[in-house]
């Protein structure tokens, strides 16, 4: 079982930290109602799924004798189990100052509830039976979407296109699974309920959904975890600028000088839909400042590491041997992008070779070359087709598994080619079997419960 116990009452702050007009207390558990009960100074009743406006008062609050009043709350019960969690929920929605919401989720802790853990709600209503595992991680999701398609993706998930999916695939692998069983325990009849070649065709309609699954996951985890690209480039070439108009906000220093970056600078932007981590970085040249060689240092690592990398050259300038010598060195996949466009320009694209068949021109002056530049930033990172339709799978955990199953149905089907026996064919589709319903939860492991509850904050 998880570490801590599914039949406390818990509660905690469900509304981010900071300061907003409500914050809301989450209570759940078999205790919620009577604990709101008691924290409410007016003695109304809480009826199920109705906002009821009453007051807390602090008993205790330092350095005054009585009672004082601590916030107007609007308190709405879910009677277990149309909750979110299944069990009795209270929601408390007060102000949103986090001193009051703290002094709340105390006052609920002295009259009996239990700080919540990270993810413990979301837990509660798994193991009660609410959701499934996959909608369990697609609440994480869609808690944390910095883009509308990753939140689109999340809620797919959530509303259980791909628990559907999965079942789908699940039934056709019982279905084959039994009528193969059949045919072994009625062995007179031979393969009467299913003849080898049928039960290969089926099978290869069961890889073909898994291998679909796969395709999709490709894309599906760049929507969800996103890529990151870096601006690589000599200096004051206009890497920050770049970074700048692409972020739509002026966060990276911007000078005539050249060696003005030095720190690495980051940040998420939406890119057609995938979150794309933009690094802004220090121009690439020997400084003799020990802090700008720090700052190209990092440029180096950042720029390694990065999925894409941006090799920016100054179409403005003339194209000296630096320049040439950066252009070689810039590791695929990368896209040339020629800056400074609004200015005069002292070469053409000729001038870079083969490098240059497919660079592009920019101005952050006058605008050209940016939303084309975003384009080749999407089709760069993930197939542009692919991505017209919302993924319906993208976590690792998932794609893993689908992985798992394909491989045992590839060998399931080997065997079948080879005339193994029905046995060891059962044993694949078993395995297969078993893979597909850890993503669903049916069959899980606690650790695997405890490794995808606690990345989840508390509160939800
Ligand atoms: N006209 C024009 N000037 C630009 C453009 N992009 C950048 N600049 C100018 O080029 C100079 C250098 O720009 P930065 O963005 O600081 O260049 P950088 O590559 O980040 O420079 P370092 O951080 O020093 O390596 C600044 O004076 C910018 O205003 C452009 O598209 N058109
Ligand atoms: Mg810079």
């Amino acid at each position: 079982m998880v570490a801590f116990s599914p039949y406390d009452t818990i509660v905690a702050v469900a509304t981010p930290p900071g300061h907003g007009g409500i914050g809301v207390v989450r209570l759940s558990g078999p205790e919620a109602l009577a604990i709101a009960a008691r924290l409410a100074a007016t003695s109304h009743r809480l009826e199920p799924r109705h906002a009821t406006l009453t007051r807390i008062d602090d008993p205790t609050a330092a350095g005054v004798s009585s009672t004082v009043a601590l916030d107007q709350v609007v308190m709405t019960w879910f009677r277990a189990p149309q909750s979110y969690t299944g069990d009795d929920v209270v929601e408390i929605s007060g102000h949103g100052s986090p001193v009051l919401l703290r002094r709340i989720v105390e006052l609920a802790m002295g009259a009996g509830a239990r700080l919540a853990e990270p993810g413990e709600f979301t837990l509660r209503a798994y193991l009660n039976g609410r959701i499934d595992l996959v909608q369990a991680e697609a609440v994480a999701d869609l808690v944390n979407a910095v883009t509308p398609l990753q939140a689109r993706a999340a809620m797919d998930q959530l509303e259980g296109t791909l628990t559907r999916a999965i079942q789908r695939i699940d039934a056709h692998l019982f279905d084959l699974a039994a009528r193969l069983e059949a045919s072994l325990d009625f062995p007179d009849e031979g393969f009467h309920f299913l003849t080898r070649d049928q039960a290969a065709a089926e099978l290869s309609a069961v890889r073909a959904a898994l291998d679909d699954l796969a395709r999709e996951g490709k894309v599906g985890r760049v929507v969800r975890e996103g890529r990151t690209a870096a601006i690589a480039g000599p200096p004051n070439v206009g890497k920050s600028s770049l970074f700048n108009a692409l972020v739509g906000a002026s966060r990276a220093i911007v000078t005539e000088m050249a060696g003005t970056t030095r720190d690495l600078v980051t940040e998420r932007v939406d890119v057609g839909g995938v979150p794309v981590t933009l690094v802004d970085t220090a121009g690439l040249r020997d400084a003799g400042d020990p802090i700008e060689a720090e700052g190209v240092q990092r440029a180096r690592d950042a720029q390694a590491i990065a999925a894409l990398r941006l090799a920016l050259v100054d179409g403005s300038a003339p194209l000296g041997a630096e320049t040439r010598r950066f252009l070689e060195r810039v590791a695929a996949p990368r896209l040339v992008v020629v800056t400074k466009r609004d200015l005069p320009q002292a070469w053409d694209l000729a001038a870079l070779g083969a490098g240059g068949h497919d660079a592009i021109h920019v101005s952050v002056v006058s605008g050209e070359g940016l939303s084309g530049l975003r384009d080749r930033l999407v089709t760069a990172l993930v197939d542009r087709e692919e991505l017209r339709d919302v993924p319906a799978i993208s976590n690792i955990r998932h794609l893993a598994l689908v992985d798992e199953a394909r491989e045992s149905t590839r060998r399931a089907g080997e065997l079948l080619d080879a005339g193994g026996t029905e046995e060891l064919v059962l044993a694949e589709l078993g395995s297969a079997r078993r893979a597909l319903e850890q993503i669903t939860g049916r069959r899980s492991p606690d650790e695997l419960l405890e490794h995808i509850f606690s990345k989840f904050c508390v509160g939800k």
